[in-house]
């Protein structure tokens, strides 16, 4: 029996990991916006999400937890704000071997900072990737406490699964009533 409902946004830069971090972790069919990519995002990516990303996993017993995926562009940031409400923590990826994911990275992160206070996670991708920053290197250009942030491969179930578990257990969020 779910007796948990825990409300996860992810959010970051464009080609940061934040669709295939929800594919990863999805126990059910996940609902994508992906569109072709029209701009400079078109570089990076042909294909890239407009409105969301909605997957729902089971971490551990009892507990049913959403992810909720916000489009990169600054140009979609509406997005972040609509799937910030009634969040209960927020992820931020950034691609570790891209200049510009950092830097934007932390644009995102002073936009929901002013917004809303809920218990945050860096998770530091493409860490297999040449010349690609440790954790503690994101940190110290974003400012930010280096225990908030980690690596991660979205790609890696494994990976994704427990880096998810443990943050959820470490800020104990509490129980809800199921949302849906
Ligand atoms: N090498 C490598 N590729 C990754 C990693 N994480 C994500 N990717 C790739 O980065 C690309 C962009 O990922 P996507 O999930 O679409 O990014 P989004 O724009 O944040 O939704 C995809 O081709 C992923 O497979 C990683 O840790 N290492
Ligand atoms: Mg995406």
């Amino acid at each position: 029996m779910v007796n948990r409902v825990v409300k996860v946004v992810v959010t970051g830069p464009v080609n940061a990991g934040k669709t295939t971090l929800i594919r990863t972790l999805s126990d059910v069919p996940v609902v994508c916006t992906n569109e072709s990519a029209t701009d400079d995002v078109a570089g990076m990516k042909d294909l890239t999400t407009v409105a969301m990303d909605h997957g729902i996993c089971y971490p551990s017993e009892g507990m049913e937890l959403h992810l909720y995926g916000t489009p990169g562009q600054r140009r979609f940031d509406f997005m972040w704000e609509i799937l910030a409400v009634g969040a209960h923590a927020i992820l931020f990826l950034v691609d570790g071997s891209d200049p510009e994911s950092i830097e934007e990275v932390s644009y995102i992160y002073d936009h929901f900072g002013e917004r809303i206070n809920i218990p945050e996670l860096i998770l530091v991708t493409k860490s297999d990737l040449e010349g690609a920053l440790s954790p503690a290197d994101v940190a110290a250009r974003m400012g930010i406490d280096p225990s908030h942030v980690v690596a991660c491969d979205p790609r890696s179930t494994n990976a994704a699964k427990a880096t998810l578990l443990s943050f959820i257990e470490s800020q104990k969020l509490e129980v809800c009533e199921p949302i849906i």
